[in-house]
């Protein structure tokens, strides 16, 4: 069932509490997140208030610095990679998950792993794992990162592809820096890479389509080649996205 009904008590409750801890640009990152979710999740038909709640609490332990993040998660018993044991910045996403559940009250499973998973993305993503994913990228308060204005468009033309490109940039650019490539960030994306393949391979004819939650790459007119090439010594090669700037605000 699709809820229409999102301002409610909880979002205004769970609202402040995230302005008292988050800093201001973190806590305007998060209302951009949560809009963008909401607006990806009517294009797609999904639920409006989960995906309002996953946006809004997606990176509530965001303000926990690194040494904190992992204390609390063995405190609490929350399981460490190897990754995320060398790059503790990435716990603020399972963390995050945790304190959804234990202090904001949300005991709805898809909306605890959508947050779990909204910084490295994983193997067989859900619908709203990819509207938050997406969104936490395109969000309108963003300004550097790679595509943007390619991505916003193609996120409302076709989540996959918009969830494939994002993560390619993401680890074309983690590549070309010497920082801890969690597994799980090449494994989200190889499988999204197989996602829109499958696609490509086996197009449902557009007349299928009206009962898909998503079209299919085959209805798209683009405007722009998604990957772009460069013509070097005669050769064309993919241009590396690497040196371009991180995202941050
Ligand atoms: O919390 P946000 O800043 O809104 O965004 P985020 O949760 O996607 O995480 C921030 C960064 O984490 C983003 O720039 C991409 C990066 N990231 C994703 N996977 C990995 C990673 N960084 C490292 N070092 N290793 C990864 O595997
Ligand atoms: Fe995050
Ligand atoms: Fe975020």
């Amino acid at each position: 069932m699709i809820t229409q009904n999102t301002m409610d008590n909880q979002t205004i409750e769970i609202r402040k509490q995230l302005k008292k801890k988050l800093d201001p640009m973190r806590f305007e990152h998060t209302l951009g997140v949560t809009y963008t979710c909401q607006a990806l999740a009517m294009r797609y038909g999904y639920d409006l208030k989960k995906a309002e709640l996953a946006g809004l609490l997606h990176d509530c332990a965001k303000h926990f610095d690194d040494d904190t993040m992992l204390l609390k998660c063995l405190k609490r018993r929350i399981p460490v990679t190897e990754g995320e044991e060398r790059e503790p910045s990435l716990l603020h996403a399972k963390l995050g998950a945790w304190y959804a559940r234990e202090k904001y009250g949300v005991e709805d499973e898809e909306i605890l792993n959508a947050i779990e998973c909204h910084t490295t993305g994983k193997p067989n993503m859900t619908l709203l794992d990819k509207i938050l994913y997406v969104a936490d990228y395109i969000e309108p308060g963003r300004y550097k990162a790679e595509r943007l204005y390619e991505m916003r468009k193609l996120s409302f033309i076709d989540l996959d592809l918009a969830c494939f490109s994002i993560m390619e940039s993401i680890l074309n650019y983690l590549e070309s820096t010497n920082c801890v490539i969690d597994p799980t960030t090449r494994e989200a994306c190889e499988d999204m890479r197989r996602v829109v393949e499958e696609k490509k391979v086996q197009p449902f004819p557009p007349s299928e389509n009206v009962t898909k939650q998503q079209e299919t790459p085959t209805t798209i007119k683009k405007e722009e080649p998604l990957v772009k090439s460069v013509k070097r010594n005669g050769k064309t090669r993919r241009r590396s996205s690497g040196r371009e700037k991180r995202r941050r605000y």
